[in-house]
């Protein structure tokens, strides 16, 4: 038997939670704002690589889009060379043909978190990150506020959010790419999101790759919302492109932070603050 007070639990958690915040949260290399496909492979990598990073989520539970594979079916697929991520995941595959693999989606959201935390990457639940810190030519953070708080009454939200510091941003929001919008209402040359374009599977795969890239200074456009802000083609219910866009946020961040340079990406792939070349939806 135990004898554990109610005090006791309140205190424990009390204190874990600020310990950790500050210890390991507050002050960090990678935010990674999204706990989707690409969001949980950039912040694995980033962690891989030794570097600090916290991911954070608006709900209570990662995985994002990952839960379900299309039209409610819990059934993922994902294009090569993207199985071999799942696979160091330990995820099981069935090899559909044509370089198609397929998971059960559960399976997929919980061993790629459980990788992401073995790898050491915090996260934050419930928290939405409603702002960036944006110095005179460079992001510098996040601006968080409890996702419940944020989705209460504006007259009872007259309440200041708190901020994290971090030397990178990626922003891996999916369909919303929330925080390029929000860059885009204060720099010239950063695009209004679009949305994405109509389906077109192979393409859309490629250039979600593709146009993950250093959009501004200290902010990575990765995924999905890399995808929507240039309204290149909707991939549709696979996730082989937003594990590699992930990888490769987690690779640029590490080549900005600790001046390495990217191992495989040739020079058009290199970090710009324009967008890769790309056919792109106009
Ligand atoms: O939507 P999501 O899964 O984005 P992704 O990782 O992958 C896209 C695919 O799931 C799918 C697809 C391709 O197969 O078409 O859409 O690019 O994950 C985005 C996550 O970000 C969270 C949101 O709740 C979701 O879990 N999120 C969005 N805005 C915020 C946020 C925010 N402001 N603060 C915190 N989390």
């Amino acid at each position: 038997m135990t004898n554990i007070s109610e005090i006791q639990v309140t205190k424990t958690i009390v204190n874990e939670f600020l310990d950790d915040f500050i210890q390991n949260i507050l002050d960090t290399d990678v935010v990674v704002v999204g706990s989707g496909p690409c969001g949980v492979a950039a912040a694995k990598y980033s962690a891989e690589k030794g570097l600090k990073t916290v991911m954070i989520e608006r709900n209570i539970y990662g995985g994002g889009g990952m839960w379900q594979g299309g039209y409610l079916m819990p059934k993922n697929t994902v294009g090569a060379p993207a199985n071999k991520i799942l696979e160091e995941c330990g995820v099981a595959l069935k090899d559909a043909g044509n370089g198609l693999y397929v998971c059960d989606s559960f399976e997929m959201v919980s061993k790629m978190l459980a990788s992401a935390c073995d790898a050491g990457v915090k996260l934050l639940n419930s928290t939405n990150v409603e702002d960036l810190i944006l110095k005179e030519d460079h992001v510098e953070g996040v601006v968080i506020q409890w996702y419940p708080v944020q989705q209460m009454p504006k007259f009872i939200t007259c309440m200041d959010p708190i901020a994290i510091r971090s030397k990178v941003v990626i922003d891996a929001t999916g369909h919303d790419s929330v925080l390029v919008k929000r860059l885009s209402e204060q720099r010239s040359g950063i695009p209004v999101p679009k949305g994405c374009g109509s389906l077109w599977v192979d393409e859309g795969e490629k250039q979600t790759v593709e146009l993950t890239h250093e959009i501004y200074p200290g902010l990575i456009v990765a995924g999905m919302s890399a995808t929507s802000t240039y309204g290149a083609p909707r991939m549709g219910p696979i996730f082989g492109g937003m594990l590699l866009a992930g990888k490769k946020a987690a690779e640029l961040a590490h080549e900005k932070i600790m001046g390495v340079r990217v191992k495989g990406m040739g020079k058009g792939l290199k970090i710009s603050h324009r967008a890769p070349d790309v056919l792109v939806t106009e």
